[in-house]
């Protein structure tokens, strides 16, 4: 009994924590880490403090590496990011079943300093009542794959594309929250140059999100998802209503 018990937790332990590891466009898979900007300290870890510089890019400041190319993407197009713990194989899990929570995607376009990159959001998935599966769990049951449509209707140029994943286990405690952001440089190109009425909410980071805030100061075992409302403001564009 013991030595089972043993092996479960080594086992959970060994999937705490999670990253992104690659991005891909159809069925080009880009390597490990290419385009992704690297993280500060152990790559696998939660920001320390979300309140902080690293909630941007879970590195100090989001800035754009001197020489670090940016990945040309179309409007359009669907993108595709892969959360990975160690490598790409079946066995490997994105995170472990304890770390439950939504994920989000959002754009930033560059701005010669990182700190004043607005951020929008462009992907969000919570938790889906019918189901009663988090969005870590289907990512997870996807083998850490997440899809994203980049919108027509915005602006050409460089992007910051930020991935977080946000695991709620102990968020019931404030700043318990724990967030995994990281950003991938793109270019986008063939977009429509022009946004939507009305616009993107944009957001600030650090700032958008505060210890007691939406979705941030949570109690995952006691309200099981029901009344959750996922950080961050809403998703641009609006969904259309199907014709
Ligand atoms: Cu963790």
């Amino acid at each position: 009994m013991v030595a089972v018990a043993l092996v479960a937790t080594v086992t959970q332990q060994a999937f705490a924590h999670t990253q992104l590891y690659n991005v891909a466009i159809g069925t080009t898979v880009y390597d490990k880490y290419e385009y992704i900007q690297p993280v500060v300290g152990p790559r696998l870890s939660p920001v320390a403090d979300f309140t902080q510089k690293e909630i941007r890019c879970r590195n100090t400041d989001g800035s754009s590496l001197p020489n670090s190319p940016y990945l040309s993407v179309k409007a359009g197009t669907t993108f595709s990011v892969n959360w990975h713990h160690y490598n790409a194989s079946l066995q490997d899990n994105m995170v472990s079943p304890s770390h439950r929570g939504p994920c989000m995607i959002y754009l930033g376009k560059v701005t010669p300093s990182p700190d004043d990159i607005q951020w929008f959001k462009i992907y969000e998935l919570g938790f889906n009542k019918e189901t009663n599966l988090w969005c870590s769990d289907v990512a997870r049951n996807n083998h850490g794959k997440v899809d994203v449509v980049i919108p027509k209707d915005l602006e050409d140029g460089n992007y910051l594309l930020r991935t977080e994943l946000l695991a709620l286990h102990k968020a019931a405690a404030p700043m318990g929250a724990q967030f995994y952001p990281n950003c991938v440089q793109i270019t986008i190109t063939g977009s429509n140059n022009k946004f939507l009425t009305p616009p993107p909410a944009y957001v600030k980071f650090p700032g958008e999100y505060q210890p007691n805030g939406k979705g941030i100061l949570y109690d995952i075992r006691t309200d099981k998802g029901l009344t959750y409302v996922i950080p961050g403001p809403v998703v641009y564009p609006p969904v259309q209503n199907p014709s």
